[in-house]
């Protein structure tokens, strides 16, 4: 049995994308796992995997962290399906989505995400994204970068993904693999916290985005969330 380390915030809300990833990729394989959710400041639960991070995961004598190396240790350990059919294209997915595609959605949810973690994790998170951030005035922040067009900034860094889904269903073709759980983690972080709406309804991405809801049964659609 596979043991996942899963972030999670107040009300049991699992807003982590790189969480969601390997869910996903869980999901994807027909596996299905011991969850084990953790806050920020419980990071005494993984320091068995060396991580200050999640995911980890256990799985039978195997510690793995790291989303894109557990993407890989899954593909190794169990080859049906295949999640990285075309490994150099989903190392460059997840590149771009951990770069290009979060950095753009940090900006417009943070007062929403620092609302809803556990109060526990309340002064951890306000001191750790204060750093980042350079104010802890985190409303104010949200506001001006909202004000300053940081949605239409988000919709233009998924271009790429915008001429990939013209031309088919999914990032990986007539079905899901791993680049598509990328990015669609990426979607479940805000929509697990905040009501903004990111995408207009007449965009590709938002139709492949309703198409990733459905899969595996409405998994992530039955997701807690602010949505
Ligand atoms: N490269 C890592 C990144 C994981 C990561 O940054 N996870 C965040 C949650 S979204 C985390 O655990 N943060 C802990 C903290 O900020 O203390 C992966 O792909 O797994």
């Amino acid at each position: 049995m596979i043991t996942l380390y899963d972030l999670v915030f107040d009300k049991d809300l699992r807003p982590s994308p790189f969480c969601w990833r390997t869910k996903l990729a869980l999901k994807h394989k027909g596996l299905t796992w011991r969850d084990e959710p953790c806050g920020f400041t419980d990071k005494q639960k993984i320091a068995f995997a060396n991580s200050q991070t999640y995911p980890v995961i256990h799985d039978a004598t195997k510690v793995v962290k790291d989303s894109w190396t557990i993407a890989q240790h899954l593909d190794a350990a169990y080859p049906d399906k295949p999640l990285l059919a075309d490994r150099a294209y989903a190392h460059f997915v997840n590149g771009w989505a951990d770069t290009a595609v979060n950095a753009a959605i940090f900006p417009v949810i943070v007062a929403d995400l620092v609302d809803r973690v556990r109060p526990q994790d309340k002064a951890y998170i306000v001191e750790s994204h204060g750093k980042r951030l350079g104010t802890t005035d985190f409303a104010s922040f949200q506001a001006k970068a909202r004000e300053k067009g940081g949605v239409a900034a988000f919709r233009a860094a998924l271009e790429p993904a915008r001429r990939v889904l013209k031309d088919q269903k999914f990032l990986s073709g007539d079905a899901p693999a791993y680049p598509d759980y990328i990015l669609f983690g990426s979607f479940l972080w805000p929509r697990t916290l905040s009501p903004l709406e990111l995408l207009e309804k007449d965009d590709v991405v938002h139709a492949w985005r309703e198409r990733m809801l459905d899969q595996f049964d409405g998994f992530a659609r039955k997701a807690p969330s602010a949505a």
